[in-house]
């Protein structure tokens, strides 16, 4: 196992890694942008190092200086988390070029399910289900009309390098083809330096599922089930949860079989993930696969019993997988739900500030991934995710519950916040009956709160009503000055470091 890993990453992500190496007994090393320096991974790691200005493009993507401080450092590995390089192919190879183990699949595997027809190549040829459609990119445009008539409208124009929604277009009818054709050629060239795009059948209303993956690097791949993550927001993901209501064992073990089949053909080590779209006759479609841990990860945790970064950083020292398929067990209910800085009442308007005050009372099995303290500031430069409170019951309403219980404890003064909106979304009929799917938020779900009462009211309750917490608080906290109990240092997190923070 690695004695010394670098963290090539910010917030929750950081403190999540982190947290797990240093379970393992593995230091860890910290990178961080002037925004960062007193952020909490910051100061959680055990050597921390400087690495430019608050722009990622200054600090968090600087592949090169990266590089240097990991051989600085003496670290022999790097975790790139999720965002900024985790899915850069020239960022795995850089590593492997400078003898730095690379927490993730080989570059070759990066780059050919980056290109989304590549992935969609291999799947075909692996007997895994693809939506009717083009595979190859075209240019041509005749050619793509008359694919077009064969398929049917509506269809669906993608970016050959694309993902997350980027270059997509709806084209509805033949007389719209030819300029969203130029449309979606010029936002692909502008977006990916590749015009290329292919185009599909278009599946309306699907959900989203995934499947979590792991694979060591002796070609043995396990799945730890799915995650439904079709409540989303302009390609945002909002709540995630796992099972899905609509899987059954069949179901999960033939998406299951198909998710591996995919990444043992693009020989694949290391954990990831295979999504699919899923129509409303229950007929599923590969879509591409996420090449990095991901956000919502935590919810297979919870269900599974496994620590996806300890199996990470396991799999990338070279051990093989320590169990079997029929190994996994899948147990309860897990929901996750992202708080972000946005006024979800204003367009979900970024809302940036200090967060003067900041307090969830956890307990009862609920866990919080956050990177964030009270005080600490949330600005442009990165995402606005707070934080993810995880829930996790022996049924889907009692996660539902939980979940609730957290949101409505959980205090955050100084921003904006969608804790208001998860809730609304919770207590929907269609979250409540598990009837949702990809475009429920834009088409239905937000319409419909625009024509109930504005939450002024609810508002002003929760500003008195954390009033009288704080004021609560202060008495307690004189009591224990009272009491002598102020001993503590502050510094409890770590020791050694490369420089001071105060
Ligand atoms: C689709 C689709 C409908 N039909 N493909 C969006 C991001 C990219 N990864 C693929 N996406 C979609 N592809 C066909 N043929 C609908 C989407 C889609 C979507 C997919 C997953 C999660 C959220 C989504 C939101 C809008 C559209």
């Amino acid at each position: 196992m690695f004695k010394k890993i670098l963290i090539a990453n910010r917030g929750e992500i950081a403190v999540r890694i982190i947290t797990s190496a240093k379970e393992m007994g593995i230091k860890t090393v910290a990178v961080y942008s002037d925004f960062d320096r007193y952020s909490l991974f910051a100061k959680m790691a055990d050597e921390a190092y400087h690495i430019g200005e608050s722009p990622s493009a200054k600090s968090y993507l600087k592949a090169e200086k990266i590089i240097e401080v990991a051989k600085q450092s003496g670290a022999e590995a790097i975790h790139p988390g999720y965002g900024f390089l985790s899915e850069r192919g020239f960022f795995a190879k850089m590593c492997e070029e400078n003898g730095l183990k690379f927490i993730g699949p080989g570059y070759k595997a990066i780059d050919l399910l980056g290109s989304k027809t590549e992935a969609k190549i291999l799947a075909l040829k692996n007997n895994v289900p693809v939506v009717p459609g083009t595979e190859k990119p075209l240019h041509d445009f005749s050619l793509i009309k008359n694919i077009a008539k064969d398929i049917g409208y509506p269809i669906l124009i993608k970016a050959s390098a694309g993902g997350g929604g980027k270059g997509m277009r709806i084209v509805k009818e033949e007389a719209d083809i030819e300029s969203s054709l130029r449309m979606a050629q010029n936002e692909a060239k502008s977006s990916f330096g590749d015009d290329s795009v292919f185009i599909e059948k278009y599946i309306e209303s699907p959900r989203h599922i995934e499947f979590q993956i792991l694979a060591d690097e002796y070609g043995n791949v396990v799945h730890l089930g799915e995650r439904e993550c079709s409540m989303q927001r302009r390609h945002q993901k909002i709540i995630e949860e796992t099972p899905s209501v609509i899987m059954d064992e069949k179901m999960r073990n033939d998406m299951g079989e198909c998710a591996k089949r995919i990444v043992k053909a693009a020989g694949y080590s290391n954990a990831g993930t295979v999504e699919f779209i899923v129509d409303t006759n229950n007929k599923y479609y590969f879509l591409e696969v996420n090449t990095r841990l991901q956000v919502e990860h935590p919810i297979t945790e919870m269900r599974t019993g496994f620590d996806l970064v300890r199996e990470q950083l396991k799999i990338a020292s070279g051990e093989k997988l320590s169990f079997k398929q029929e190994d996994v067990v899948f147990k309860g209910h897990t929901i996750e739900c992202r708080i972000c800085a946005e006024d979800s009442e204003n367009n979900f308007m970024p809302s940036t500030g200090k967060i003067t005050y900041m307090k969830n009372v956890l307990s009862n099995g609920m866990r919080e991934d956050t990177g964030i303290e009270q005080g600490n500031e949330i600005s442009v430069y990165y995402d606005p995710m707070i934080s993810k409170l995880i829930s996790n019951g022996a049924t889907r309403e009692i996660a539902i519950e939980k979940m609730k219980r957290a949101l409505r404890d959980y205090k955050l003064v100084g921003i904006k916040s969608n804790i208001a909106f998860l809730l609304n979304l919770l207590e929907s009929e269609e979250y409540v009956s598990g009837n949702y799917h990809t475009q429920f938020i834009e088409k239905e779900f937000l319409g419909r709160l625009s024509s109930q009462k504005s939450s002024t009211d609810e508002e002003t309750n929760a500003a008195v009503a954390l009033a009288a917490v704080l004021f609560k608080e202060q008495k307690s906290l004189k009591i224990i000055k009272k009491a002598g109990n102020n001993s503590h240092s502050n510094n409890f997190w770590s020791n050694k470091r490369t420089e001071s923070y105060r």
